[in-house]
């Protein structure tokens, strides 16, 4: 059977699309070892059944809090075969942040772009295919509210189940630190590490603690002099790196939305 995620920042609609995709077929449970709640849900399209997986709604795929370490975790480990990432239209250029890190995880990604009776009373404006271009990634408007576009959005994401070969999309994080990722890449590829290399890399430069423990503990990572010095140093410098990695995915994203969204001029609030 294959498996569906559902990603997003909190509120943008993620248990709306969940019910409407599965109806009453559905169970909450919890995930292992924490009191986070897990929904687990099924639907059946052209004679297939495809499991649902509502994950915990976050703004990164850090390590900063349970949910994150859940999310991230599930996405790396359980491997669903795509991952539904839910936008909320009104606040895309927010939204698209976590898809950037969705993106660097390598995984199938299908952006549904909720709340467009939301975006469509405030005047916002799409070029949902340049936007999907630039990005990488396939776009289904939907109000999930109003069950509307849901067929398109299963259409699409099936569409990407049954396709062949890892999306590959490139962002940049400007020259010197795109070297350290290829850098870290080559070696860790070279280990079993049960995350891809790629992410890693990213993760290493941005400083996260539990990634720094998977690969400081590894045995059988080959840890030349050059790679041990490399990680050594590394603690000093990934606020620097970390902050560098966030500019160049707010530079992804404002490139992909770059003349493709139109939205009307935000009156100033007045106070006399
Ligand atoms: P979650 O936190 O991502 O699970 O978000 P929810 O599914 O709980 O939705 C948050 C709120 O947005 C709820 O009040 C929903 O009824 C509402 N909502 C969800 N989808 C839509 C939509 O397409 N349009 C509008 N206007 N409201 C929506
Ligand atoms: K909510
Ligand atoms: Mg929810």
């Amino acid at each position: 059977m294959s498996t569906i995620a559902l990603v997003g920042n909190p509120n943008s609609g993620k248990t709306t699309l969940f019910n409407a995709l599965t109806g009453s077929n559905q169970h909450v449970g919890n995930w292992p070892g924490v009191t986070v709640e897990k929904k687990e849900g099924e639907f059946k399209f052209d004679k297939n059944t495809y499991k649902v997986i509502d994950l915990p709604g976050i703004y990164s795929l850090g390590a900063y809090s349970e949910d994150e370490i859940i999310a991230r975790d599930y996405i790396l480990k359980g491997r669903p075969d795509v991952v539904i990432n839910v936008v909320d239209a009104t606040n895309i250029e927010r939204n698209l942040y976590l898809t950037t890190q969705l993106i660097e995880m390598g995984v199938n990604v299908v952006i549904a772009l909720n709340m467009m009776d939301e975006a469509k009373n405030r005047n916002i404006k799409f070029n949902k295919d340049e936007i999907s271009k630039k990005l990488g990634v396939p776009i289904v408007p939907i109000i999930a509210s109003k069950k509307e576009g849901i067929d398109n959005l299963i259409k699409e994401t099936i569409e990407i189940i049954n396709k062949t070969g890892k999306p590959n999309i490139h962002i940049s994080y400007g020259k010197d630190l795109d070297k350290k990722i290829d850098f870290l890449k080559n070696i860790l590829e070279n280990a079993n590490l049960n995350y891809p290399p790629h992410w890693i890399a990213i993760k290493l430069l941005e400083g996260d603690k539990y990634v720094y423990e998977i690969v400081k503990n590894d045995k059988n990572l080959n840890k030349s002099d050059e790679f041990k010095n490399f990680i050594h140093n590394l603690m000093d410098l990934t606020e620097e790196y970390e902050l560098e990695i966030v500019n160049r995915r707010y530079d992804f994203i404002n490139n992909a939305l770059n003349k493709n969204i139109i939205k009307p001029i935000e009156v100033a609030e007045t106070t006399t």
